[in-house]
């Protein structure tokens, strides 16, 4: 083996045997910044030149193939050389070049992988387009590259979804050419110094296969159909569907393409939620923390929300124990979790030993006492605080004093139930969201007494069970429905002032919402809202504006579509617009003297907008949500805000 040569401060190699092992070491993805960029590039003209080096090999440091081009230099002014160049001389070098993949290689690092001779990955790599999920498409090839690898439809599917592939499914598609089982680069400079045997096969030279017209066309109008208006993956659609066309060709229109949604607004909001992701675990105070070990979660209640957080549970590879008030309802819940998990196993999610292996860390209980080797026990009654604390002081003396008790309330005051413990420094809230198996957004709740180390378990807990976890402060709803409230009050006041619920939903269904509110209530039933706004009543600032429509249709017994009417009338079960309801609604402002006028879907949107980005402000100042970003992930992970769109804190900059 050489001596190590320098190629940048992140690109160096060493030659063995006729062969450049080039390194990649740009932590921490490995993401082509400028200086790999220049790396690479001078890798490869000391390739070319070298008599000595009849092949090279491209393998990363650590645990990343490369994870990308670098998403901190967008925006910023453009450094030599561009991606592009360096994948156009990779593909074009005379000498076969082998790409070693050690982890992941996605985006523009596929896209180099793909410009190479060769591809060889570890059974651990990982490989994926996901540009689209930044806002824009592949930059560097990835759009005309792969479909002459594995065809169109396989590529569409990749691309537009930006999923990402396991080495296996990466070697059955034939993105990649074989798995190195021992020694990556071993075995990537074996198959090197054996293909000087033959010419280079160039990616780029192979032509697309043809593919039947009419499952192309299927493909694209189901990924159109999912897009809800976003650009890219209609462009990538686009892309990917001509990408039989000469190579150049293909390539300037995918750049042209690339810049133009780089630099718009729907990639800036998407990669604002990629940032704000990964700051959102960061919390101040928490750096040098250490974690206990937890193993055994309790589970109190096993409803709907228990049984599902039961299930979050068992897949991260948790041990349960599942406990409800009587033997009866604990057998009940054992079988709607065992039911969660033969869905999984039905739909490929989970294989048989997978389902065993969880089937059998599971056991329900109706004893306080079987809770005792439990290292974090979780409730999820129901949302009363008589039935939570008396369910904490009896935990209080069957688990051990350094185990952790979570609150799954949304509504209720934590502080409360951790004061009537014997440890309140042991207390803190995850609030899960339904189904909780499914919902990726886990508020944890940072109680007023909360002890770091507790907070920060929390956190890896969240993070095991593959939650998004967001810090929240305690106040009535926390982040989200705190936020949820405001949204909902404009929605009232807006309702009283002129617009009908269809057309409020039609204004956010066009902004991008799944749903628009009014469906969704109708979804949810109106009940429970109205017990809380009853309990409510008496404690009511009497100077506020209050709306008494919904009060109105929940005494007219419209309970939303479990009883058949709501917001909406569900006539064969189609939602549909009931007279009845705009009388109600009609009735209301008559009797407050409102003159009823019309409002835009624009203006419906920008008032609902407002008043979520301001209810965000008061959180800020409040101190009950550390950061804007944490508040954009709560409302997109948790209520249905498009993505796209980066959030209400992000809108209103
Ligand atoms: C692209 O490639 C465009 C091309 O087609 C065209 C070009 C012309 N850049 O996720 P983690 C940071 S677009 C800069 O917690 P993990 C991240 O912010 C790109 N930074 O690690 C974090 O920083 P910090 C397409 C990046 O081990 C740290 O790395 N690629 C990038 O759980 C650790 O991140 C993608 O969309 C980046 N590309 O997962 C892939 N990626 O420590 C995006 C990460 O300061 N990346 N960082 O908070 C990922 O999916 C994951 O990061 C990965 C590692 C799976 C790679």
């Amino acid at each position: 083996m050489s001596e190590v040569t320098t190629f940048s401060a992140t690109v160096s190699a060493t030659t063995r045997d006729g062969v450049l092992v080039v390194t990649i070491d740009n932590a921490p993805v490995n993401a082509t910044s400028a200086n790999v960029r220049s790396g690479i590039d001078k890798a490869l003209a000391h390739a070319e030149t070298d008599p000595g080096i009849k092949s090279v090999v491209i393998t990363g440091a650590g645990k990343t193939f490369i994870g990308g081009a670098d998403i901190n230099e967008f925006g910023k002014p453009a450094i030599d050389p561009p991606l592009p160049d360096v994948i156009g001389k990779i593909e074009a070098l005379s000498k076969p070049v082998v790409a070693a993949l050690n982890g992941a290689a996605l985006g523009g690092g596929l896209e180099l992988a793909l410009s190479c001779h060769y591809r060889i990955a570890s059974p651990s790599a990982q490989v994926g387009l996901p540009e689209v999920k930044l806002g824009i498409v592949p930059g560097a090839g990835g759009t005309q590259r792969l479909p002459r690898l594995i065809g169109i439809p396989a590529a569409l599917d990749l691309i537009a979804s930006g999923r990402i592939a396991k080495a296996g499914e990466a070697l059955s598609l034939g993105i990649v050419d074989e798995l190195a089982e021992d020694d990556l680069t071993a075995t990537a400079i074996k198959a090197a110094q054996k293909l000087t045997a033959t010419p280079p096969r160039r990616t780029g030279e192979l032509p697309v296969a043809p593919a039947d017209p009419a499952e192309i066309e299927k493909a694209s109008a189901k990924i159109l159909a999912k897009a809800r208006g976003q650009k890219a993956p209609a462009e990538a659609v686009r892309l990917i569907a001509s990408s039989h066309r000469p190579l150049a060709e293909g390539l300037a229109d995918e750049r042209t393409t690339f810049l133009a949604l780089r630099d718009s607004r729907e990639a800036a909001a998407l990669r604002h939620i990629f940032f704000a992701e990964r700051e959102a675990s960061k919390v101040a105070g928490l750096e040098n923390v250490e974690t206990p070990p937890v193993t055994t979660l309790g589970i109190c209640g096993l409803g709907l929300m228990g049984s599902g957080i039961a299930v979050a549970a068992l897949g991260a590879g948790y041990s349960v124990i599942g406990l409800d008030q009587t033997q009866e309802a604990a057998e009940k819940g054992h079988e709607r979790i065992i039911g969660l998990l033969e869905r999984n196993l039905a739909s490929g999610r989970l294989d048989q030993s997978g389902f065993d292996a969880q089937k059998s860390r599971l056991f329900v209980t109706a004893s306080d006492a079987d809770l005792a080797p439990c290292d974090l026990v979780i409730e999820a009654v129901f949302d009363d605080l008589a039935v939570k604390i008396d369910l904490f002081r009896r935990l209080d003396k069957v688990i051990r004093p350094d185990a952790i008790l979570a609150t799954n309330t949304s509504y209720l005051n934590p502080d409360e139930i951790a004061a009537a413990t014997a440890h309140p420094e042991r207390v803190l809230g995850l609030h899960f969201f339904s189904p909780a198996h499914v919902m990726r957004l886990l508020e944890v709740v940072r109680c007023e007494k909360t002890a770091p180390d507790v907070l920060a378990t929390g956190l890896t807990v969240a993070k095991k069970l593959k939650k998004l976890p967001v810090v929240t402060g305690v106040t009535e709803g926390f982040i989200g429905n705190r936020i949820f409230s405001a949204y909902r009050r404009e929605a009232e006041y807006l309702l009283e002032d002129g617009a009908l619920p269809h057309e409020i939903d039609a204004a956010l269904e066009d902004y991008g919402f799944p749903m628009g509110l009014f469906a969704v209530y109708d979804m949810a039933g109106l009940e429970i809202a109205w017990a809380r706004r009853k309990r409510q009543a008496a404690t009511r600032d009497p100077s506020e504006r209050y709306v008494e429509i919904a009060d109105r249709l929940c005494e007219a017994g419209r309970l939303g579509q479990k009883s058949g009417r709501g917001w909406y009338a569900y006539p064969d079960g189609k939602r549909t617009i009931d007279p009845e309801v705009t009388a109600i609604i009609e009735t209301e402002r008559a009797k407050k003297h409102i003159t009823p006028r019309s409002f835009s879907k624009d203006e419906i949107t920008r008032r609902m907008l407002q008043a979520m980005a301001a209810e965000g402000e008061t959180l800020l100042v409040e101190g009950i949500a550390a950061r804007p970003g944490d508040i954009d992930l709560v409302m997109i992970n948790g209520y249905g805000f498009p993505a796209h769109k980066g959030g209400p804190m992000f809108v209103k900059n």
